[in-house]
């Protein structure tokens, strides 16, 4: 297709942070030198356009690259479960240092090599299927209508998988907790460009029986025998202008108010040693925050809500159907199925695919097994919840789920955090924290409750299932108490 390639080839993916090689510190030096270089530029550019508006994003881009290096100096680098297809997610601790999640501390998820775009303005992608005037669109065409901006969690289905396979083996990528992350989305409506081919706000089905929407992928899955990754939502949710859908080309473009932004700013201007050039000169020179290719550069679907499968990368295609996707990802993958099912009694067209995600409470300030001091400690971690439920409480337990305290939520520095009200990101997630007094040895737990009153199930085990999905039971990190110094 114009202007977008896929490879076959693992060998043809784009070079990646060489945080994420292994031996990243042979970089310390390079990328020092290289910060101080770029940080010249910055201040350079800074005194000469002292008033222009670009210069407050060279200025706040320079505050979010610090950020970065810090948060990467402290926490260290993605943790890399595969190589092929690239997999990754930000250690625990990464994750809850801001709201918005950093793009390089944002979960990758793949199925298959990372496409190529060649050339942006031949790209386009193509409305057919079940609709009068089908049409093919460019980035152009997308970008002339109205953006928005909307922050939400994506998650994988698959994410706290680890915990789940102790119960029991399960079949698919191990992740910790942390195949989530919260970004400003910055795209079109779908509602809107579906309205390009002549599909109105609001509808369900179109006149010639159109009820669901496919997005098509270009990448080469090997579960799809060599075919592109796709999925479906149902149309009266991508025409609705409140579900929020976008087909997105931004990825935090917007600068956001990080509750801890000062602090690491000026942390980090003191100890960042580690820098990544690349981003710098990315960043500071086009003073914007396109997608990168990991994420689907130059255009996704973001599904809000609802499990980070739905939310194809690189689309080359939207499809209106009559039923939904029958791609693997959505009839054979991405299925939630009771306990007593095993791979010799499976039968995938029982269940229906995974949709909006369940509400969900993950500790993040912690590792299992970490020794801590005597007194108090501050537990903190994420919480959300799907369908754009927001979250009504975080209960903590000290003594492994006898007794709780509740926590504090909040989403953005200022903002008191109200469940479903307005004033809150309806689609992202809710941090929190509560400060606990841990005099022994003990397991600490999270739930959450969401404004539906759906609480977290207790054990993995009721919940358990052979693909690994969904693990939203209590989240519990065993600590040891000791006196060491660390
Ligand atoms: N084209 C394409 N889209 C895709 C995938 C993929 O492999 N190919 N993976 C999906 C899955 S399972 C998840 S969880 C999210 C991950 O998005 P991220 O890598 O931007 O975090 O993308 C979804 N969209
Ligand atoms: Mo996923």
């Amino acid at each position: 297709m114009p202007g977008l390639t896929a490879p076959s080839d693992y060998a043809l993916e784009p070079p990646r942070h060489p945080a994420l090689q292994i031996n990243a510190k042979v970089f310390l030096f390079i990328y020092f030198i290289l910060f101080l270089f770029f940080l010249f530029i910055a201040f350079f550019n800074i005194n000469f356009r002292i008033s222009s508006v670009c210069c407050m994003k060279y200025l706040s881009n320079l505050s979010f690259l610090i950020e970065y290096s810090c948060v990467n100096f402290i926490f260290g680098g993605l943790v890399l479960w595969m190589q092929q297809p690239f997999n990754a997610e930000p250690p625990r601790s990464a994750l809850i240092s801001s709201y918005v999640t950093p793009v390089d501390f944002f979960y990758k998820r793949n199925h298959g090599p990372i496409p190529i775009v060649e050339d942006v303005e031949k790209y386009y992608f193509s409305i057919t299927g079940l609709i009068e005037n089908p049409k093919d669109l460019f980035m152009k065409d997308i970008m002339m209508l109205p953006k928005y901006n909307v922050t939400a969690t994506l998650q994988c289905a698959g994410n706290r998988r680890t915990a789940m396979s102790k119960s029991k083996t399960v079949k698919g990528v191990g992740w910790d907790v942390s195949a989530v992350g919260n970004a400003v989305w910055g795209g079109a409506k779908l509602a809107d460009v579906l309205e390009l081919v002549g599909i109105p706000k609001q509808t369900s089905v179109t006149k010639s029986g159109g009820k669901h929407v496919e997005f098509v992928s270009i990448d080469k899955c090997k579960e799809e025998n060599g075919g592109p990754y796709k999925a479906s939502i149902p149309l009266s949710q991508a025409t609705d202008p409140e579900a929020d859908v976008l087909l997105a080309y931004e990825m935090n473009g917007e600068v956001s108010k990080f509750d801890s932004l000062w602090f690491y700013t000026c942390l980090g201007g003191i100890f960042c040693l580690t820098t990544q050039a690349y981003l710098i000169s990315s960043t500071l020179l086009s003073c914007q925050k396109l997608l990168n290719r990991d994420h689907g550069y130059p255009l996704r679907g973001i599904v809000p809500g609802v499990i980070g499968a739905r939310s194809v990368k690189w689309l080359e295609a939207i499809n209106i159907i009559a039923e939904e996707c029958q791609g693997f990802f959505m009839q054979k993958d991405y299925k939630m199925f009771p306990p007593s099912v095993n791979w010799d009694n499976i039968n995938w067209t029982t269940r229906r695919p995974l949709m909006d995600f369940p509400v969900q409470c993950v500790i993040c300030s912690l590792e299992d097994m970490n020794v801590i001091k005597p007194g108090k400690v501050k537990i903190s971690g994420y919480a959300v919840s799907g369908g754009g439920r927001g979250i009504e409480r975080v209960d903590v337990s000290i003594d492994g789920g006898k007794n709780w305290v509740e926590a504090s939520r909040y989403q953005k520095m200022g903002v008191p955090y109200v469940a479903d009200d307005i004033s809150s990101d309806k689609w992202a997630w809710v941090l929190f924290e509560v400060m606990v007094d841990i005099p022994q040895s003990t397991q600490i737990v999270a739930k959450a409750v969401d404004t539906a009153a759906n609480v977290q199930p207790e054990n993995v085990e009721t919940i358990w299932n052979l693909r690994g999905v969904l693990n939203t039971s209590w989240h519990r990190v065993s600590v040891r108490v000791g006196h060491s110094n660390i």
